[in-house]
């Protein structure tokens, strides 16, 4: 299968330019393609992830992905699909996110040289830092109409109806990342830009600065954007209430990660696996058929989770994850260790308690329940405690029963569990 194929049946196509020839241009394998990400923040989240699935299977479908960090661009600040002007970074800020963001492509390209069609990384400030502020107006300015320029969507947005408007730096934006991908097509013959459909503008305007340099014969060039993907419900993914779903582990626990995946609702599961894994059409086909004769299993969501979480993270820690998740499930939470603990605990309800109350005769559960999320009332809690529902780190107990410090884990924690799900951390100091 091509690559325009490839994108096609996972809904990950949205625009692409000349697409006839462009079509004839990927019948050859080797192509070379790039997507750029500005180093904003010290990590990327699930949205970049789409673009990075895009180089992804460039590289499958036997093309070479170029990854650009952008040093340069992100000095200046892309106002595509961004209603303020941005706070200005420095320069060691930018190298710093780039550091960090770097170990995120490793595992998902294969970047060993040699390998033909090797994924290779470049980074913008490299070229864009050396130019001259008189020759690139002379240069390169030229070719930029002012007219076409207030005409792009990025632009517009901030020139109407917004109250921030847009400064002379942001406006210039897209005149860098355009000279990016005529520098690109110079010195690496690439040909194609990928990204999100918030960049069709800026890939536009690479692809007639080159046609205006190279000639329109000589000057080939495409790009391909994918959709911005939504939820079912149309809401964006990866938005939760603590902020956005990340892709290093110093951001968005895998333990988290997981839990994103493997909570999506029904309606998502499917999109989401042809979107963000490299499984086939027909294994996907056949996880839908499963999940809809028998969705109570939840084999998709539990093939995402685990399919996604090895992905970002690595088979250590998805059999990690999956470990304290049976361990929850099973009651058997004596043996996670502490890290994970913690990571368990950061998902359900918690308080905290004063921890000499666990010392001499202890503190009695009628007591304490009506302090947590488990029970309204005292009255609630020897009913619960009565007829057994309430377990103390995942082991049944006495209806009198009382807590000690020897029921802390790791020294800080007593797990309660009423029922079958309903788990509250005390955590005592
Ligand atoms: C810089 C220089 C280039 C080509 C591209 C760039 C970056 C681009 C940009 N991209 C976004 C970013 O970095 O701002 N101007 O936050 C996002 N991308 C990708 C994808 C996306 C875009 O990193 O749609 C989502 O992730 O293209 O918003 O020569």
């Amino acid at each position: 299968m091509g690559y325009l194929e490839e994108l096609s049946w996972r809904d990950l196509l949205h625009q692409m330019t000349g697409e006839k020839e462009l079509r004839d241009h990927l019948g050859t394998p080797g192509r070379i393609g790039y997507c750029g990400f500005d180093p904003t923040a010290d990590s990327l989240t699930i949205g970049n992830l789409i673009p990075i699935k895009m180089l992804m299977h460039f590289q499958q479908t036997g093309h070479k992905p170029i990854v650009l960090m952008g040093s340069g661009t992100g000095l200046i600040g892309d106002p595509s699909g961004k209603d303020d002007e941005r706070q200005l970074l420095t320069l060691e800020q930018v190298e710093h996110n780039i550091a960090c963001q770097k170990k995120i492509f490793e595992p998902l390209l294969d970047f060993d040289p040699a390998n033909p069609n090797a994924a290779v990384m470049v980074n913008n400030y490299d070229w864009l830092g050396k130019l001259g502020y008189i020759d690139v107006l002379r240069d390169v300015g030229k070719h930029f109409s002012v007219n076409v320029m207030i005409q792009k969507d990025s632009v517009r947005e901030r020139l109407h109806g917004r109250e921030q408007g847009i400064s002379y730096t942001e406006f210039s934006y897209m005149v860098l990342q355009a000279y990016d991908f005529l520098h690109l097509r110079r010195e690496m013959n690439c040909t194609l830009q990928v990204a999100g459909s918030d960049q069709y503008g800026n890939i536009v305007a690479g692809i007639d600065l080159i046609r205006r340099e190279f000639g329109h014969e000589e000057g080939e060039a495409y790009g391909v954007t994918a959709p911005m993907v939504t939820k079912a419900d149309g809401k964006k993914i990866g938005k939760t209430e603590t902020g956005a779903v990340w892709l290093t582990a110093d951001r968005t626990s895998p333990y988290a990660f997981y839990q994103f995946w493997i909570n999506a609702s029904d309606q998502d599961v499917i999109p989401f696996l042809k979107w963000y894994t490299l499984l086939g059409e027909e294994e996907i086909a056949d996880l839908e058929s499963q999940h809809q004769a028998q969705p109570h299993l939840r084999v998709a969501h539990h093939t995402l989770a685990s399919y996604m979480t090895k992905m970002l993270h690595g088979e250590k820690a998805l059999a990690d994850v999956e470990a304290a998740t049976k361990a929850l499930f099973s009651g058997d939470v004596r043996r996670l260790d502490q890290t994970m603990l913690q990571e368990v605990l950061s998902d359900v309800p918690n308080t905290t308690h004063d921890k000499t109350l666990l010392e001499a005769e202890g503190v009695s559960l009628v007591e304490l329940l009506p302090l947590t999320s488990l029970a309204q009332s005292k009255r609630e809690a020897r009913e619960f405690l009565g007829n057994g529902a309430v377990m103390v780190n995942g082991e049944r107990i006495e209806a009198d029963r009382r807590l000690t410090g020897r029921d802390l884990l790791h020294g800080m924690t007593i797990l309660l569990r009423r029922g079958k799900k309903s788990w509250h951390a005390t955590r005592w100091q």
